[in-house]
């Protein structure tokens, strides 16, 4: 953050009411301790107080009910207003559902989806099985392109980040294969930076996509092809490997790789893919902006529509840079956890599970009840900061 902007909020915090919820600390104490954390958390609850800093409400978005109504934010009491109509003499939890919609920290409008190139409510399903032929030995072969591409995206409304990408998008495709398929990836390099893929399984060394395993990082305008074998089964990952790694990463470079087992899962009625990541906007090497598939408070504003029984399969990925630790948090439920997904038969049941960056694995449940349900970092700074989302649980008969 420049010290411009710092002197600038500095001077709004300094005149801002606080809000009746706020928790932080008033006064003096706070002001010799602002951080950029602090400075997001209060910009965050006063909102509201700070028309006059543009970038930052936008950037930070959490608006307080009283600015949604006084502001006449159509489009967050419209998402109120549907949550509780989906639920509305089901169970009683219209009220919930209204309000939750209506207080919650939040962005105000929307990004540009189209420019962007991507919707975090498609990547949840857009399975990538690549274009299969078969070998002569019958092995299934798998193959992918993916393009290294620089590209401005809109991380939140008006807050646009110059990202490298796989493809154009963050995550990158989720790919997915089944154990024991070979794997064929097709890498050419449009970005102004040198870039490698690594990918988490097991695969001889030339294969490995860091520097001095194979090509090493492929210079720009350059190519090459990764090829191995699925394995092992589970839920996986990809990324560039080139140093600055934190750079690369937090630029964007990654996606999931799904390996299934050969005999397949259960049949799920919803399969999701959900990326944790975050945003480091200004380059200081701490996020601004925390996400599930790259835009802050998506799944919130857009909430994941499933019934009441499905079994709900969650692929959950965590390739948060900057910070050491993410978790996931699941409302008014319990699920069945496989660490990496390498197993058949989960280690946990559980409402909360914690990752480390590259750290996934296989979430399963199913809602007993309808309502509209939050999940969550349970790391409420990054909630508040965009790792925010809803399940909306409709009535089997519905
Ligand atoms: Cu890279």
């Amino acid at each position: 953050m420049t010290k411009q902007l710092i002197d600038e909020l500095r001077k709004h915090l300094s005149a801002k009411e606080p809000h009746p919820n706020a928790e932080e600390p008033q006064g003096e104490e706070h002001e010799a301790g602002l951080s950029r954390r602090a400075l997001l958390r209060n910009l965050g609850i006063t909102g509201g107080a700070l028309a006059g800093a543009s970038l930052v409400p936008r950037l930070v978005g959490a608006q307080p009910q009283s600015t949604l109504e006084a502001g006449g934010n159509a489009e967050g009491n419209t998402a109120g207003n549907a949550a509780g109509d989906s639920n509305g003499g089901a169970s009683g939890n219209e009220g919930g559902a209204h309000k939750m919609g209506a207080n919650m920290p939040r962005t105000v409008g929307e990004v540009d989806h189209k420019a962007n190139g991507f919707n975090p409510s498609d990547i949840l399903t857009d399975f990538d099985y690549g274009k299969v032929s078969r070998l002569s030995n019958g092995q299934t072969l798998r193959e992918w392109e993916l393009v290294g591409q620089d590209k401005d995206i809109e991380v939140a409304p008006g807050i646009m980040f110059p990202a490298w990408t796989f493809n154009g998008r963050v995550p990158g495709p989720t790919l997915r294969a089944t154990e024991g398929d070979r794997m064929r990836i097709h890498f050419r390099n449009e970005s102004a930076m040198a870039h490698t893929i690594h990918f988490h399984g097991i695969h001889p060394y030339p294969m490995d996509g860091v520097p001095g395993a194979g090509p090493g990082p492929i210079s720009p305008g350059g190519s090459f092809t990764y090829e191995f074998d699925a394995e092992p089964f589970g839920c996986h990952l990809y990324h560039c490997h080139t140093f600055p790694l934190a750079r690369h990463i937090g630029k964007g470079m990654y996606g999931g790789f799904i390996c299934d087992p050969k005999a397949g899962r259960p049949k799920a009625d919803h399969e999701f893919v959900m990326v944790l990541n975050g945003i480091d906007v200004d380059f200081d090497d701490e996020n601004d902006i925390y996400a599930v598939n790259t835009i802050p408070f998506h799944y919130q504003k857009n909430p994941i529509e499933i019934k009441v029984g499905d079994l709900v399969r969650v692929y959950l990925i965590n390739v948060l840079e900057f910070d050491p630790i993410n978790s996931f948090h699941l409302h008014a439920n319990f699920f069945h956890y496989y660490p990496t997904g390498t197993m058949l038969q989960p280690t946990e049941f559980t409402d909360t599970i914690a990752q480390m960056q590259a750290q996934r694995g296989i979430l399963e449940f199913h809602y007993k009840y309808p309502g509209t349900f939050m999940f969550h970092a349970h790391k409420t700074e990054f909630a508040e900061l965009g790792w925010n989302g809803a399940f909306r649980v409709t009535p089997r008969d519905v």
